[in-house]
């Protein structure tokens, strides 16, 4: 038999993807949770066939440009690709796979518990709650806002978005959305969508905006202030993909002045470096990137990585090999 694929994995993964790749390839596997230092990613690059990163991990030009010809796949886990610089890896020879479809549902539901946490005010309930403060139920206190009847837009209309559009749906919200392409007339009538050509003038009219596009070089951004001012002052804005999409420091400015209701963030433009003043808003439900965090989500994450990896090693393309002009 050939040689087993040598492949170097950078992040800690659930026991039973780490199990069934030691029993397939010469896996590296890591011995702690922190993410690999730049070092540690550059020689992994030099010496593996294949390498598994994580959104951890920044794999720009020039850590491609340092790969040995050894290197073949980039096989990410995750669906989204933003810190991998796939067209460089596309001129190197080297292909670029994701996991998408395995986490839809999961970041989904995220958006809705974001969506319903920060119209109904759970964290600050929840507050209260963990005070000792409660001193009993009141007609008046703590109202949120209703979601049925209200109008939800949808930046971002692929698999995710698409997912939302029906959990929002079964709530009674309204759907709208805006895309680069309109969808085909039966899924946008199976959604009962509405399309926006104009992102300007969909974002003026929702009540909840809800960012579900990838970062791309056309989508940073996208919310900047200008856009963010278009929004009613009674609108929510949540977002389960990249931070980038959105101008995080325009929209803290906005929140405090309360120029937008609420929001509800489970990314960040800066990474872990978080704006501090959105910590302290009352009106704004901050999660650490937990859009996909299941248990059956992370390890079909690791099952699509490992049929990526085997596909290839079969000789052919990996089934979600993502290409520069999909971005
Ligand atoms: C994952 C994500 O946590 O898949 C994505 O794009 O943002 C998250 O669901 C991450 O990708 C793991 O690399």
């Amino acid at each position: 038999p050939s040689a087993r694929l040598s492949v170097v994995v950078t992040r800690r993964l659930p026991e039973p993807v780490e199990a069934r790749m030691r029993d397939l390839f010469d896996v590296t596997l890591r011995e702690d949770d922190a993410p690999m230092s730049r070092e540690e990613l550059a020689r992994a690059m030099r010496e593996a066939d294949v390498i598994v990163p994580t959104l951890s991990d920044r794999i720009d030009a020039g850590l491609i440009a340092q790969a040995s010809d050894r290197l073949k796949l980039i096989a990410n886990y995750g669906a989204g690709v933003d810190h991998i610089d796939v067209n460089t890896a596309r001129q190197h020879g080297i292909l670029v796979s994701n996991t998408p479809g395995v986490l839809t549902d999961d970041t989904a539901d995220m958006t809705m518990a974001l969506i319903l946490s920060v119209t109904r005010r759970l964290p600050e309930g929840l507050a209260r709650m963990q005070s000792g403060e409660w001193q009993g139920w009141s007609p008046t206190a703590l109202l949120g806002g209703r979601v049925a009847g209200r109008r939800l837009g949808i930046l971002g209309m692929g698999r995710i978005g698409q997912a939302v559009a029906k959990r929002a749906a079964a709530f009674g919200m309204q759907v709208h959305y805006h895309n680069r392409r309109r969808l085909r007339p039966e899924i946008e009538e199976e959604h009962e969508a509405t399309y926006w050509e104009s992102l300007d003038q969909m974002v003026a009219r929702m009540d909840v905006l809800s960012i579900n596009c990838p970062h791309t070089p056309s989508t940073f951004h996208l919310m900047n202030a200008r856009r963010l001012k278009l929004m009613k002052p009674e609108a929510v804005i949540v977002n389960t993909s990249r931070g980038e999409v959105i101008d995080e420091n325009a929209l803290t400015r906005m929140l405090r002045a309360g120029e937008i209701a609420g929001a509800g963030l489970d990314v960040y433009e800066h990474g872990t470096e978080i704006n501090p003043r959105l910590r302290e808003l009352k009106n704004v439900v901050l999660l650490p990137h937990m859009g996909s965090a299941t248990v059956e989500g992370r390890i079909e994450m690791g099952e699509k990585v490992i049929i990526n990896i085997k596909t290839f090693d079969d000789g052919h393309r990996p089934p979600d090999q993502v290409v520069p002009a999909m971005l």
